[in-house]
């Protein structure tokens, strides 16, 4: 990439520099990577996607998202790596060749712009959206509480001053209903959703919203023991991994519990680094370990649901 933005893989980007690498890193490979918008923001930002794979038709997809929650910028480095990842090894290196030759990957880089470009202005601890809503002087909605999921039942709070707030109504948020206005319209095709936050490296898959389990737990589970090991292959990185109820919290709304409700059985929530040293505050002499050993998650994962 010709680095006139300057952004840096390496550091943690503003969301204006996001933005124009978005359309950058488009323009610079056709044919394997094209930028859409989903929706917009509540503040009016468009929400990019990037569909990144090699041109062709009736391919299966893997959705991947990172940024649901403002202050967890190791998320949104991730996506970006990922996608540098792709083109920079596409070709070249054999498994991301293949993963790129057979699927496609629909990654939406930030999803609460809003809110991300808040912590960089004014509160860098800021989760939630930035909605405002009538009767209230508090802002924002907990994105991952927003979905239609078990809506506001559990883990979630009805005060729109709290950290966890469910929002006025299931997908009240416009960034919610992007999302799933474009996972609807593509459900013929997508067969993974993974979402990536931060922190405490855990690696969760559906439920949060109750302690039923999954059809299909024992080969979720069996996948997700897989995958940390592949993960812990590069630095000894040691994740947790279940269900989310039980692995971190009960929580109603989250978009894996959504996305899985669908019928995208693999659906996953990614905890990235670290386990609380730094917390959100991840150095940015992180981000390259955090996000190679990442991307080695991420094939493993994409091969295996590929092949199932
Ligand atoms: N953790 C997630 C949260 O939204 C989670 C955990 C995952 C809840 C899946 C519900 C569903 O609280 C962080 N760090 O945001
Ligand atoms: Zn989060």
């Amino acid at each position: 990439l010709v680095r006139t933005t300057g952004h840096s893989y390496e550091k943690y980007n503003s969301w204006e520099k996001i933005e124009a690498w978005t359309e950058q890193v488009a323009q610079e490979n056709p044919g394997l990577v094209s930028r859409s918008t989903i929706g917009t923001t509540f503040e009016g930002r468009p929400m990019y996607l990037l569909k990144v794979g090699k041109e062709g038709s009736n391919k299966p997809a893997i959705f991947m998202d990172c940024g649901f929650h403002a202050r967890e910028w190791i998320s949104p480095a991730f996506c970006q790596w990922f996608v540098r990842e792709a083109v920079r090894t596409y070709g070249s290196e054999i498994k991301m060749t293949d993963l790129l030759d057979r699927l496609d990957f629909y990654i939406l880089p930030v999803f609460n712009i809003d809110g991300y470009v808040y912590t960089w202005k004014k509160n860098r601890m800021w989760r939630k959206t930035r909605s405002t809503i009538s009767g209230s002087s508090c802002i924002g909605t907990d994105p991952n509480r927003n979905f239609n999921a078990a809506w506001c039942e559990i883990g979630a709070s009805d005060n729109p001053c709290s950290e966890t707030y469910c929002g006025p109504s299931a997908e009240s948020e416009k960034e919610t209903q992007a999302l799933v206005n474009f996972i609807r319209q593509h459900l013929d095709s997508i067969k993974a959703y993974v979402t990536v936050h931060s922190y405490s490296q855990m690696l969760l898959f559906p439920y949060s919203k109750s302690y039923a389990l999954t059809k299909n737990h024992v080969e979720l589970n069996t996948l997700a023991k897989a995958t940390i090991k592949e993960l812990a292959t590069l630095h000894g990185t040691e994740y947790t991994y279940g269900p989310g109820a039980t692995t971190i919290y009960p929580a109603a709304g989250g978009s894996d519990d959504w996305a899985y409700d669908q019928g995208i059985k693999y659906s996953f929530t990614f905890e990235l680094r670290d386990k609380g040293r730094y917390g959100f505050l991840l150095p940015e002499s992180q981000i390259r370990a955090t996000c190679e050993e990442t991307v080695l998650a991420i094939k493993y994962l994409s091969n295996y649901v590929l092949e199932h």
